[in-house]
């Protein structure tokens, strides 16, 4: 039997990705920007066992074995196969590569909840397949085949996904803009308001969104420009610019699924308190210290430098934790992260 295991990271769009024009290939509206987290705290753990014996490939997701020829998960597959055939085709030839295999995959925070799990879980794979097999080479745009928003998850630091324009999707992939060391101040608190699974998945709410928003057309002939402004940000270790476009970009990826019909609200009244806070907290130190986006889910992530953390961090348990440490919203604990 040989194995091979891999950790994933998360990441969080500060560009948001919300919108596709080719469904098949996971191929986007418009370019986007993230931060990849640390793995100290929000991680996906991937092994893949396989040896000639096995009979059927095989999945299982927190414990639970899910079909193996679910579209996306036979796309990442074949094509890490592929690539890492095509490496071999100086006749040299890998028997891996013809073993059924086994994949386990676990994520350490709440699945389908908003937080990224799509983003580390087919990155991971991506990246454990490919370690499996011995490729070594381009993975973000295979990863991209899994869930738009995992080809970001192949790089740490900060990153951008360019939408590409080839129709084959051999463009549109992940880069990296620059590394973890570069801002190492820039911190995230992780509030998470809910682990319940999302209602209306990222998928089919952003194909609702591409077909009913008319704000999504304003949208995105804005991106472009704000997209250059997020990365002179990020260059310049800005936070105010970055903190600002940040919040702008939650709102308005929030203002187009209100827009969609019929309409789609991922917020709750938890995550427009945490809002309301961010902004009073800005207010009274009249600059922006603290900035907050919000994904396809209720759970806030919160950006600040990390000098800030410890005042902010005592007004988030003065206002939402009992003294037992726990929300008092859905008896969460509440996640200090750094990135
Ligand atoms: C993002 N999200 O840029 C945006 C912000 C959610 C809100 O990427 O259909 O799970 O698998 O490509 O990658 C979530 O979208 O969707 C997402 P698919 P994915 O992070």
């Amino acid at each position: 039997m040989q194995c091979a295991t891999c950790t994933g990271p998360v990441n969080i769009a500060v560009i948001k990705y919300w919108g596709k024009r080719n469904e098949k290939l996971i191929l986007p509206l418009n370019s986007s920007v993230s931060v990849t987290l640390h793995q100290n705290e929000l991680r996906t753990k991937t092994t893949i066992a396989a040896c000639p014996n096995f009979t059927n490939d095989q999945i299982w997701l927190n414990g639970v074995e899910e079909d193996i020829n679910n579209s996306r998960l036979q796309a990442v597959i074949s094509a890490v196969k592929r690539r890492a055939r095509k490496r071999k085709s100086d006749g040299e030839t890998n028997p891996r590569l013809n073993w059924k295999l086994h994949i386990v995959s676990e994520n350490n925070f709440p699945t389908a909840a908003g937080l990224a799990s799509s983003a580390a879980g087919y990155g991971c794979l991506v990246y454990t397949l490919a370690k499996f097999t011995h490729f070594k080479g381009e993975l973000s745009d295979i990863a991209r085949q899994g869930s738009g928003s995992a080809c970001r998850s192949i790089y740490g630091g900060f990153v951008t996904w360019d939408k590409g324009t080839n129709e084959d999707g051999s463009d549109s992939k992940a880069r990296q803009i620059a590394p973890h060391t570069h801002w190492p101040e820039l911190s995230v608190l992780i509030l998470v308001v809910s682990d319940q699974t999302k209602h209306t998945s990222s998928t089919a709410g952003m194909q609702t969104t591409v077909e009913t928003s008319e704000l999504l057309k304003q949208r995105l002939s804005g991106l472009q420009t704000k997209e250059d402004q997020m990365t002179d940000a990020i260059m310049n270790k800005d936070f105010k610019t970055f903190a600002e476009i940040t919040m702008k970009e939650s709102n308005q990826l929030h203002a187009v699924c209100l827009d969609t019909y019929p309409p789609i609200s991922y917020m709750t009244d938890t995550s427009h308190q945490i809002i309301r806070l961010v902004h009073q907290y800005n207010n009274i130190n009249e600059d922006v210290k603290v900035s907050y986006t919000f994904d396809a889910g209720p759970n806030a992530c919160l950006f600040m430098l990390d000098s800030e953390i410890p005042r902010f961090f005592s007004l988030v348990k003065h206002f939402f934790l009992p003294e037992n440490g726990h929300s008092t919203v859905q008896g969460l604990p509440i996640t200090e992260q750094t990135l």
